[in-house]
């Protein structure tokens, strides 16, 4: 029995917002758990202080299976972002107390290294195609085997993925949501021609990845996955939104090239049917906005039963202490594809010490025990919460669009 004594919730904003949960027992161990949602963290924050955390005091910290169904089915309520990026992390301290108890890094307790080390992948993205592939460059000098690419969109005055500092994405950049503007046509001519241009000067050695970001109605999806298909892809991304999962039966039909969704869906059943009839091949759920360590096990066993494999997602909206807890996951799991990885700026990784390191193309969660990472709860005082929203979409002539 390693009773929990204390918890509490830390929001700070070193260039961006992070909320996170630090829960510690009778013994004095402590661990921490990310429960950041883009433009919407205060809201977890007193989901956490408000439900969470009374019902947690007294708990035993090992049981983690027991707690992570005593919170999901005991609230009556379930599923929704708030509440299972709460859970998850509840379920990612504990991970990293029985972690620092057991002396193991979290890795060891999943079952221990299935691979060396957790390919990543990087964002290129430029104004122009030219720009786009001179980061892309960059990305492959520094040993990158995956790289997605972004590009300005000509006639639109702002494209999703395209940002100004290339090496730092960061869309949730206003305290209300920007308005921004799209088209569906003008975007289609664009990509074919980034991937026929990357493909000449990066070559064929190194992985590339699209993100459509939810824009796409199945039958474009199916064109453009089409169009796609002689420059072999490793992914495209959210080709269309996924509430409705029977709308990749469409695009299936139409196209080879792979597909991957998922970085907002928060549990199981978001892709139950996505998987069983194998509509896709990677599943982006990520170990925040999914329930934890505990629930993306349990989506990523189901999905390997179907030969799909994981892609977790990795923006910087994702603490370093969800990048830590993914790469604990990514090198155990035996149905691992890909990770994302965008770099937090050195303020995040100053307030988040943390034990992971990147070379190669790869990232590895280090031996520290626990999930080796930690809040510097001094620092992070220092920058106090921001409102910060994602932008939204509208089509040329008003209509709100899928952003
Ligand atoms: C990705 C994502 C992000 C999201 C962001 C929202 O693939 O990395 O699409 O860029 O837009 O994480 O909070
Ligand atoms: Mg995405």
């Amino acid at each position: 029995m390693s009773k929990i004594t204390a918890a509490k919730v830390i929001v700070t904003c070193p260039g961006r917002n992070f909320v996170t949960l630090k829960i510690e027992t009778a013994d004095g161990v402590t661990g921490i758990g990310d429960a950041t949602l883009n433009g919407r963290e205060l809201s977890v924050a007193s989901y956490l202080n408000d439900h969470v955390i009374p019902c947690l005091i007294g708990r035993d910290a090992h049981q983690i299976e027991d707690i992570w169904q005593y919170l999901y089915k005991g609230a009556y309520w379930r599923r929704g972002p708030v509440t299972m990026s709460a859970i998850a992390a509840v379920d990612m301290a504990l991970w990293d107390i029985k972690g620092k108890v057991a002396g193991l890094p979290v890795y060891q307790l999943l079952g221990g290294a299935s691979r060396t080390g957790v390919m990543v992948y990087g964002h290129a993205n430029g104004e122009t195609i030219e720009e786009t592939l001179d980061v892309a460059q960059h990305y492959k000098e520094q040993g990158y085997k995956a790289i997605r690419l972004q590009s300005g969109v000509p006639g639109l005055k702002a494209t999703y993925g395209v940002s100004k500092d290339k090496m730092f994405y960061e869309p949730a950049d206003s305290d209300l949501p920007k308005e921004t503007i799209w088209s569906t046509h003008k975007y289609m001519r664009t990509v074919p021609e980034l991937f026929a241009q990357a493909r000449e000067r990066l070559g064929w050695d190194v992985h590339l990845l699209h993100d459509v970001h939810h824009r796409l109605t199945p039958i474009e999806a199916g064109r453009l996955g089409k169009d796609l298909e002689p420059y072999r892809p490793f992914w495209i991304e959210d080709a269309t939104p996924a509430e409705n999962q029977a709308r990749f039966r469409l695009i299936r039909q139409h196209t080879t090239t792979p597909l991957a969704v998922g970085e907002v869906f928060n549990s199981i059943w978001d892709c139950k049917q996505l998987i069983e009839e194998q509509l896709i091949d990677y599943i982006r759920a990520t170990v925040v906005h999914a329930g934890g360590i505990t629930h993306l096990r349990r989506i990523a066993s189901f999905a390997d039963l179907y030969g799909v494999r994981t892609g977790c997602h990795g923006a910087t909206d994702l603490s370093p202490a969800c990048m830590a807890a993914a790469l604990h996951f990514d090198l155990s799991v035996p149905n691992f594809g890909v990770q994302e990885y965008m770099r937090h700026t050195p303020e995040t990784d100053a307030v988040f010490p943390h034990a992971y390191t990147f070379s190669d193309g790869e990232l590895h969660p280090g031996e520290a025990p626990g999930l080796g990472v930690d809040i510097d709860e001094e620092l992070a005082a220092k920058y106090p919460y921001k409102p910060a929203y994602l932008p939204v979409a509208r089509l040329e002539d008003g209509t709100m669009h899928d952003w």
